[in-house]
């Protein structure tokens, strides 16, 4: 076929492929410029963000985003596929050892939301009941949410968090799960300090004879290192996005057991998505093969270790956080009125500290101008901060927050600085 291409032709193709960004687009070069900048001189506290490697980068930006292999290894719809699925074989084995599993895997969702959704779809009719954590008490909008596909499509109901302490009440979701008799109970939160009882979770399940979902997003890393029990065993599904505590490549995985192989597969392709994007499985396999280094559950032990001394300190500046704490690599700060989510978010991003406003359990105030915000140590523990670095994170969040922001830009670079 290449003969066909007039040599000059071809020359022009392939100089036009190997430029640099910054010569061949100078926007897009200096766009992506600032946003390095924001994110190394800066402090990353968004929980659900984490720090790629130049590695995972590097797959992500290779050839591969320009191969179409719709189907699955060794089943494709176009030639030409080899690499591809070696590529994604090799992805699927790394993520089953990561995660010590011999659950099948499919590891071409585009995103969490995505692979959620493919779970549904391959087990339940639209109306089926699902039965998951109220978003507003730290769920995920995939979980139900009245505007996600999962509200539209399905009859979504929700369990609450304990009023008196904030956490999970395994007596009162298996009452919920008792009466809605629904087809599938989802485990996992966006927004929940605590650790997950996967086991009871799937003890529920089975006593209503539900189908158990858990979404592990955002405490992937911490499974897979061992640090936060695996839902491995339990659930007949387990979800994950690949960028957050597992610091990969943005995307979606999703687990099954053997017998929903077929389902589950057919439900990410065709069912919710055409081909899938190589380049990120790619990355995907690279972030695996990182996660299986000794390295990278001390690195888990350090985003715990941190988010510990970020909240102790916290407190002691008189913060009252979420359940009094954290098991994971977040937590949830109650503002108390000192001001709003929205009012907190803003000031600190003025001083280059980047965290999201968060509704808290029961809060009153609407979700765009909340009572809290959310704080994780993922990032920037990456980026190399230790428990001193991240209790002087507490101390300046604390002075920004009470309006003492002298000297603070120089504090925050200080850090960022690592
Ligand atoms: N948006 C993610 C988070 O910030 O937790 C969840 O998908």
């Amino acid at each position: 076929m290449h003969g066909s291409i007039p040599s000059k032709a071809r020359e022009e193709g392939r100089s036009r492929a190997t430029r640099r960004l910054a010569e061949a687009d100078a926007d897009v070069w200096r766009l992506i410029g600032l946003e390095d900048d924001r994110q190394t001189t800066g402090l990353q506290l968004i929980a659900s963000e984490n720090i790629a490697s130049g590695a995972v980068r590097e797959a992500v930006g290779s050839v591969l985003t320009n191969k179409y292999a719709e189907g699955t290894p060794g089943k494709r719809y176009y030639s030409g596929c080899e690499v591809a699925d070696e590529v994604e074989a090799l992805a699927q084995s790394r993520a089953k050892q990561l995660f010590s599993t011999d659950y099948h895997v499919n590891v071409q969702p585009h995103a969490g939301t995505q692979a959620n959704l493919a779970v549904y779809q391959a087990c339940m009719k639209p109306g089926d009941r699902i039965l998951g954590l109220d978003l507003n008490q730290g769920g995920h909008l995939s979980h139900g949410f009245k505007l996600n596909q999962s509200g539209k499509l399905y009859e979504a109901h929700f369990y609450t968090l304990s009023k008196d302490t904030d956490r999970l009440d395994y007596d009162s979701i298996a009452r919920v799960a008792a009466e809605v008799k629904p087809k599938l109970i989802l485990a996992g939160a966006s927004a929940y300090p605590r650790l997950i009882d996967f086991a009871r979770f799937g003890e529920i399940a089975k006593s209503v004879g539900a189908l158990f979902h858990a979404d592990i997003a955002h405490i992937a890393g911490l499974v897979a290192a061992g640090l936060h029990p695996t839902p491995f065993g339990h659930a007949d599904f387990v979800t994950t996005t690949t960028h957050k505590t597992l610091r990969g490549p943005r995307g979606g995985l999703v687990f099954c057991k053997p017998e929903f192989q077929k389902a589950v597969d057919s439900s990410v392709f065709p069912g919710m998505q055409g081909g899938p994007l190589e380049h990120e499985i790619a990355g995907k396999a690279v972030a695996f093969g990182e996660g299986l280094q000794p390295a990278f559950k001390e690195y888990q032990g350090r985003v715990l270790t941190n988010a510990r001394a970020l909240a102790d300190e916290l407190k002691g500046r008189g913060w009252r956080l979420v359940t009094d704490g954290t098991d994971n690599h977040l937590m949830l700060v109650d503002l108390g009125g000192v001001i709003d989510g929205a009012e907190a978010q803003d000031r600190l991003a003025k001083r280059r500290i980047f965290a999201n406003k968060n509704l808290i359990p029961w809060d009153t105030r609407p979700a765009n101008k909340p009572s809290g915000i959310r704080l994780g140590t993922p990032a920037m523990t990456t980026r190399g901060l230790d428990e001193n670095d991240f209790r002087e994170v507490a101390r300046i969040v604390d002075d920004v927050l009470r309006g003492r922001e002298n000297e603070i830009d120089a504090r925050v670079a200080a850090l960022a600085r690592g």
